[in-house]
């Protein structure tokens, strides 16, 4: 692994391995390349001008940490790749980045855990849209996995991304035995029944219901936001913050996590097919107890105001380090897909 290292504030010495040209990333994220000289990355400058390096970095790692499909069983090692590379933003990655640029982790020490929780994201995406579940035809633009192979295999590509979420994290060789402990303690707990899962659970139950707005947070907190929580909080365990910080990104993400998910709902009922990737008006066809299908949009688009600057609040004590994380936050809201 290239280290990284951090000379002054707002100031990163980047190997050439690991540099892209900002704003437009190189775009060869498979191409391995050589150290051989070093370049500035410039942590003063808007979050935005990263977001290509960070995005591309995050799917190199996801590439390398993925069996090849020429590997035995090769359809389900294809199939497992193609839900992992098949597009997506790697929000949850740059969460991760964004969250060790704020607390000073080098990016190096981050990205076992930005490629775990992309891992267990990916997963879920293959589940939530089997016909059990969501049912849906499309996913990033593209065929959902059950579409492009079959359902077993589908089933069987979400089954063996989530060990390998684990193994990623258990196998990472510079992060010490206890620190490595607590994230996959972190991980599990935030994909499992008290989390993501427990989210979709009650999330699949609610269809047709009338329920309360805090209900509904609820529900979004798990189904949604553990994964998004986790990513921020990763890096936090991995920058050894003080228990005030640890709170602080913590309430930020809880409120980062509910905003994501209306604003997913609010693209569901406006945005396009073309343009999200997946089928506009799905909720509605699937009676999902959604927070714009129950009160409204615009009183949707209010409350993701409203969380979106209590989520800012929190991190005021971060003051001009929490940059990346407002930016990502303010995209998360506003975002178009
Ligand atoms: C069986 C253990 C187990 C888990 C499956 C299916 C499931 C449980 C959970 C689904 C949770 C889920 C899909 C929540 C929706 C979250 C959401 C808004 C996803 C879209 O995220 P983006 O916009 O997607 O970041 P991209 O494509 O950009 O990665």
């Amino acid at each position: 692994m290239v280290p990284v290292f951090c000379l002054t504030k707002g100031t990163r010495i980047i190997a050439q391995s690991q540099r892209r040209t900002c704003p437009q990333a190189t775009k060869s994220v498979y191409a391995t390349s050589h150290i051989s000289n070093v370049t500035e990355f410039d942590l003063s400058a808007p979050f935005n001008e990263r977001i290509d390096y960070y995005t591309d970095r995050a799917t190199d790692q996801l590439h390398k940490a993925l069996p090849p499909s020429s590997q035995v069983p090769e359809r389900l090692h294809e199939a497992m790749r193609y839900a992992v590379l098949n597009g997506g933003k790697r929000v949850r990655p740059l969460l991760v980045y964004a969250t060790g640029e704020c607390l000073g982790v080098p990016e190096s020490r981050l990205d076992t855990a930005a490629t775990a929780i992309e891992l267990i994201h990916a997963f879920s995406l293959v589940h939530d849209d089997l016909p059990a579940m969501d049912d849906d035809d499309l996913r990033r633009g593209k065929p959902t996995v059950h579409k492009q192979y079959d359902e077993a295999t589908a089933i069987l590509a979400a089954d063996a991304l989530q060990p390998l979420a684990f193994s990623v994290l258990a196998n990472t060789a510079d992060i010490s035995p206890d620190t490595k402990l607590r994230l996959i303690r972190l991980v599990a707990a935030a994909s499992g029944s008290i989390g993501m899962t427990g989210g979709q659970s009650i999330d699949l139950a609610a269809e047709g219901c009338r329920l309360s707005a805090s209900t509904i947070e609820h529900m979004y907190s798990l189904k949604t936001g553990a994964l998004i929580e986790a990513s921020i909080v990763s890096a936090a365990i991995l920058g050894e913050v003080s228990a005030d910080q640890d709170k602080a990104l913590a309430l930020f993400a809880h409120r980062i996590g509910i905003a994501f998910q209306i604003k997913d709902d609010i693209l569901d009922v406006e945005g396009e097919t073309e343009i999200i990737g997946k089928p506009a008006g799905s909720d509605e066809r699937l009676g999902k107890a959604t927070f714009p299908g129950l009160f409204g949009v615009a009183a949707a688009r209010a409350r993701c105001t409203e969380l979106f600057e209590d989520a800012l609040q929190h991190i005021e004590i971060f003051g001009s380090d929490a940059e990346p994380l407002r930016w990502l936050a303010r995209y998360i809201v506003e975002r178009g897909h």
